[in-house]
């Protein structure tokens, strides 16, 4: 069928100096779907509140030895989920598959992920302009898989001000960033509209990281 040839449609974009996008790199999105519901059945999607008590629209949840988590005394990486006083969910293995192959292909073959953030956008949730920097070990990158809508990413230069590009992030896109880019600031835009065909009207991305 026509549609095939697009469905596994690949390509590699540079983004920046240590960024780097793979169209279409996820093969396996029923397996990560599956993952992500037996994580969700244990540790639900929940609305954290920023340091600043404002609710975020983004709603998250993790997978692996800590979790990230914000509430008003701040962010960290914590063993425990705050919501049910237990360790959050074992990493999945088919999550920690596609964070290693898609982080040695873009050069980091060392790459050993102990923290998977999940976070889902509904119809005009937006994640703003932040810095990913309450991880130890800033020489791992993230790995960061889009499933589900588009979103618009927006990816800055290490102050808050420089220009930003807007990148396209489609279902079964990952991104691994690290190196110069690391601490680049990034946020996504309000999510827009729409239905996919297996997530319905939500995105989800997954972000691995090494953060002891
Ligand atoms: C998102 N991602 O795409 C949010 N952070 O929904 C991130 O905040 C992110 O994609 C660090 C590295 C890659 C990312
Ligand atoms: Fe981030």
């Amino acid at each position: 069928m026509m549609l095939d040839l697009f469905e596994n449609y690949k390509e590699t974009v540079a983004i920046a100096p240590g960024a780097v996008l793979f169209k279409g790199f996820v093969e396996n999105a029923r397996a990560l779907l599956g993952a992500i519901g037996d994580v969700t059945a244990r540790s639900p999607f929940r609305h954290m509140a920023t340091s600043g008590g404002y609710r975020m629209s983004v709603a998250m949840t993790g997978c692996g030895e800590r979790g990230w988590v914000s509430d008003k005394r701040g962010y960290r990486y914590d063993p425990t989920d705050p919501e049910t006083w237990c360790p959050w969910p074992e990493m999945p293995a088919a999550f920690l598959q596609l964070a290693k192959e898609a982080a040695a292909e873009a050069g980091y073959p060392e790459f050993s992920p102990d923290a998977c953030l999940i976070n889902r956008y509904d119809i005009g949730a937006k994640l703003s302009l932040h810095q990913d920097k309450d991880e130890l070990d800033l020489t791992a990158p993230v790995v960061s898989v889009s499933l589900g809508l588009p979103a618009t990413f927006l990816f800055g230069g290490l102050s808050r001000n420089e220009p930003k590009k807007k990148l396209r992030l489609v279902h079964g896109d990952v991104v691994v960033w690290g190196g110069p880019s690391r601490l680049a600031y990034h946020g996504v835009s309000p999510l827009k509209p729409g239905l996919h065909p297996l997530l319905g009207n939500i995105r989800i991305n997954l972000t691995f990281r090494k953060t002891e």
